[in-house]
């Protein structure tokens, strides 16, 4: 007696780590798996989870082939299950060859055994002339999904599947993908970055409320920001005599550069400095009282970033402002990353004094919480809380803006109460 099914259950072993982290070579490693096999694909859905891992299902016509993915251990547990004259075998060889598989274990069994099963009557004849009103999809759907996620929490984008830069080095790995819902997306260690549709939220926010309280911004500092959306506002402003960029890694320029234009238009400002390097040094080297503006645009507090949220690089940043001179930096979500959010507050106050620390809010929905903040630090007594209309009026065209405007530079820094509290400003 026959069975309805097969099943293989494989684990890939010794495969190529890069490879099982990469949401996009899984995906079409198992479309073509199926496809090669003789399936007809119905819909493959693909996610990608942060820092690590890849689970996906292709669902296929003669049942499903399934992966989940842990990098780190060069594994690959995956699914073959077919019915009908499908031979799960070729896919099973396809895979082991884009994986990588140095080694490879595999239970084949048989689903639905008939000597288990009574078949039951059902009046076929109906049922075959509704099933010819079916037709299979032209083009099958892919669902390839981007995950940013912590152990508790996770935001997923769904992309194209495309990857239009994807180069990993010492530092980090830099990728370009293309989201639906966003637009082109700047991915660092598998971490949102920048969407071309909510960049603006970002780059405005760290730009236009520092420099229309400041006023004669000349020389700035800009740590990191290789993206080049921060010094695309910065420049909007007639006072800017120089800006220095340090970014530590070329990959992040060359990415937007290539594939991110919009972010990318000053790079060939003459007043810019941009040089690769790292941040933490320029910064230690740095002569005292050099800058009016310090601005930290850095990723999140893990790999290179992670110096950029310690005591000794804010008393320098201190050290290095003019007497009438102000830092922010990227402060992460109270919500998402509550323990580096307090605690680099804390750090400020500790250095800057406690009444020249504001918290600035924002909404940016591609970063986790979609509550994301700034810390700006003043080394006098200017308050930064209003907005200087006059000034803004006189020097930016504020409603050519995406996000900021005076209105929004006021409410920024009223912080919720729950906020207020942990950071013992209640
Ligand atoms: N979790 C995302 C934090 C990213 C901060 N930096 C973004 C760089 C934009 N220039």
């Amino acid at each position: 007696m026959g069975a309805l099914g097969n099943h293989i259950l494989v684990e890939f072993m010794g495969c190529i780590p890069e490879i099982m982290n990469d949401v996009s070579v899984i995906e079409e490693a198992m479309v073509n798996a199926a496809d090669i096999a003789g399936a007809t694909v119905i819909n493959s859905t693909f996610h990608h989870f942060s820092p690590y891992g890849v689970s996906g299902v292709v669902v296929i016509q003669e049942s499903h082939l399934a992966i989940h993915t842990w990098p780190e251990y060069g594994y690959a547990a995956v699914d073959l299950f077919t019915c009908g004259e499908m031979d799960a075998w070729i896919s099973f060889d396809h895979l082991k060859t884009v994986f990588g598989a140095q080694n490879y274990s595999a239970i084949e069994m048989k689903r639905g055994s008939l000597n288990l099963l009574n078949r039951v009557d059902f009046d076929m004849a109906s049922i075959r002339e509704e099933a010819k009103s079916h037709i299979n999809p032209e083009k099958f759907t892919r669902n390839v999904w981007f995950t940013d996620k912590d152990d508790n929490q996770a935001l997923s984008l769904r992309h194209t599947g495309e990857v239009y830069f994807d180069k990993s080095s010492d530092i980090q790995r830099v990728k370009v993908i293309d989201t639906y819902a966003y637009g082109k997306t700047l991915t660092i260690d598998n971490m949102f970055m920048c969407t071309e549709t909510d960049e603006a939220h970002y780059h405005e926010m760290i730009s236009h409320p520092v420099m229309s309280t400041h006023q004669n911004v000349k020389n700035v500092l800009v740590i990191g920001g290789g993206d080049g959306g921060t010094i695309r506002e910065i420049f909007k402003y007639k006072s800017v005599e120089a800006i220095t960029m340090v970014e530590i890694d070329n990959n992040v320029v060359e990415a937007s550069k290539e594939h991110l234009p919009h972010l990318a238009k000053e790079f060939g400002n003459p007043k810019l400095d941009l040089r690769i390097e790292d941040g933490i040094a320029f910064v230690n080297n740095a002569a005292d009282k050099t800058y009016d503006l310090v601005i930290v645009d850095g990723s999140d507090p893990v790999g290179p970033a992670k110096g950029l949220f310690s005591t000794e690089f804010y008393s320098n940043t201190k050290r290095i402002l003019k007497d009438d001179g102000i830092l922010v930096t990227q402060g992460e979500s109270p919500l998402f990353n509550r323990p580096t959010f307090i605690e680099l507050n804390t750090t400020l106050k500790e250095i800057f004094g406690k009444e020249k620390v504001n918290t600035l809010l924002f909404h940016i929905p591609t970063y986790p919480s979609g509550t994301w903040s700034f810390q700006i630090a003043r080394k006098n007594d200017t308050d930064i809380t209003q907005a200087k209309e006059e000034f803004l009026n006189s020097n930016v065209d504020t409603k050519a803006l995406k996000y900021y405007n005076p209105a929004v530079h006021n409410a920024a820094f009223a912080l919720p109460n729950y906020i207020r509290e942990f950071l013992n400003e209640l």
